[in-house]
């Protein structure tokens, strides 16, 4: 009886050990997959030069008026401890939520005045314009 008992313990113990070898390599293919996203969303924040900068801060964009040309580009920083939007009132831009010292780049494509708002805060108001290029 002895012998069966610990027969039944070793095929259990070993049933275990696959079995934790088994659930600990589904999740690593998932770690590889979605480390490239991870990586992927970081350098847009340092990757590009930008032409001009918003910072936004206290609940308001600095500067709140901005004029750029075709081709451009504004970097939107947010330096606040809430998170903020640049969101064009027309649809024309979403930065989604920016955290804070999170970065996030425009580059105008066409000639218009485009107002924005933060849609987490929409009392916060800013304008873009943006310029012809210039020849
Ligand atoms: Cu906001």
């Amino acid at each position: 009886m002895k012998y069966i008992s610990y027969f039944c313990i070793m095929i259990a113990s070993a049933l275990l050990v696959v079995l934790l070898s088994l659930s600990s390599c589904s999740p690593n293919p998932k770690a590889t997959t979605s480390q490239p996203t991870a990586i992927k969303d970081r350098p847009q924040t340092s990757q590009q030069t930008a032409d001009a900068t918003v910072k936004i801060r206290n609940f308001k964009f600095e500067p709140a008026n901005l004029a750029i040309a075709v081709g451009k580009t504004v970097q939107f920083i947010n330096v606040d401890e809430e998170p903020h939007t640049a969101t064009s009132t027309d649809g024309a831009f979403n930065s989604k939520a920016l955290d804070t010292n999170q970065t996030w780049n425009y580059t105008a494509t066409k000639p218009g005045t485009y107002p924005y708002i933060c849609s987490v805060h929409p009392f916060m108001k800013g304008t873009l314009t943006v310029t012809q290029k210039k020849n």
